[in-house]
């Protein structure tokens, strides 16, 4: 049985959670702090990382092509050369772009830290570049890459929420307000799959916060 480690505060685990269940892969999931977790299988002591029959893997998007690849049942990446790609240049934008730009505030905006001015000032720019340039690609209609559901909402489900968040505590304003996120949102947590990612979600960042105080 795959067991997928990590915790379920974490929206990078909670894309290789939210891949597995859309495609029905029974899977355990074993709980696995920062500072806990098996450095043999995630060197940089990232989550999530996968335990498998026949060896281990971390990051995100590894773990999901791999899922992808060992169960092709209900595809997350098309099979047409072109249309996978637009799903991956979709991730690639969410989280090299989006996600990891606004992860620089996260200290401030989630965890009660500080981040400086400087900092403040060189995301906002990048944000003000990459929102813009995602916003081309994205199509929301309904799904984020078109008509059907891919890997690429595995990543926006649990990446748009932190960008809008945390822009808002730290700017004042929701960078991703002019997209129909909102809506899109609404429209993905009507799945059981993703109802149940963010219900643990909320379960586990209580448990998370609890830890740190
Ligand atoms: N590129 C990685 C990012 C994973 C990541 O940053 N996970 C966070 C939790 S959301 C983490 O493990 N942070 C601890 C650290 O960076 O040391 C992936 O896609 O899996």
């Amino acid at each position: 049985m795959l067991k997928l480690c990590g915790f379920a505060a974490s929206n990078y685990y909670n894309k290789a959670k939210l891949a597995l269940l859309e495609k029905n892969v029974p899977f355990e999931e074993v709980l696995a702090w920062i500072g806990e977790t098996d450095l043999e299988a995630s060197p940089l002591g990232k989550v999530p990382y996968l335990l498998t029959d026949e060896g281990a893997l971390c990051e995100s998007q590894v773990i999901a092509e791999y899922i992808e690849s060992k169960y092709p049942q209900n595809p997350l990446i098309p099979a047409d050369p072109l249309a996978a790609g637009k799903v991956r240049e979709l991730v690639t934008f969410l989280e090299l772009y989006l996600e990891l730009t606004a992860r620089e505030l996260y200290a401030e905006a989630f965890f009660g830290g500080k981040v400086s001015d400087g900092v403040k000032e060189r995301q906002h720019k990048l944000l003000t570049r990459y929102i813009p340039a995602f916003a081309k690609l994205a199509k929301f209609s309904p799904y984020i890459g078109g008509d059907s559901f891919t890997l690429a909402d595995c990543s926006a489900v649990v990446h748009l929420p932190l960008v809008s968040s945390c822009t808002k505590i730290i700017y004042g304003a929701d960078m991703l307000a002019d997209l129909p996120v909102k809506d899109y949102l609404k429209r993905m947590a009507e799945r059981p799959t993703v109802q149940k990612v963010n219900a643990d979600r909320k379960a586990n960042t209580e448990v998370m916060l609890s830890r740190r105080k």
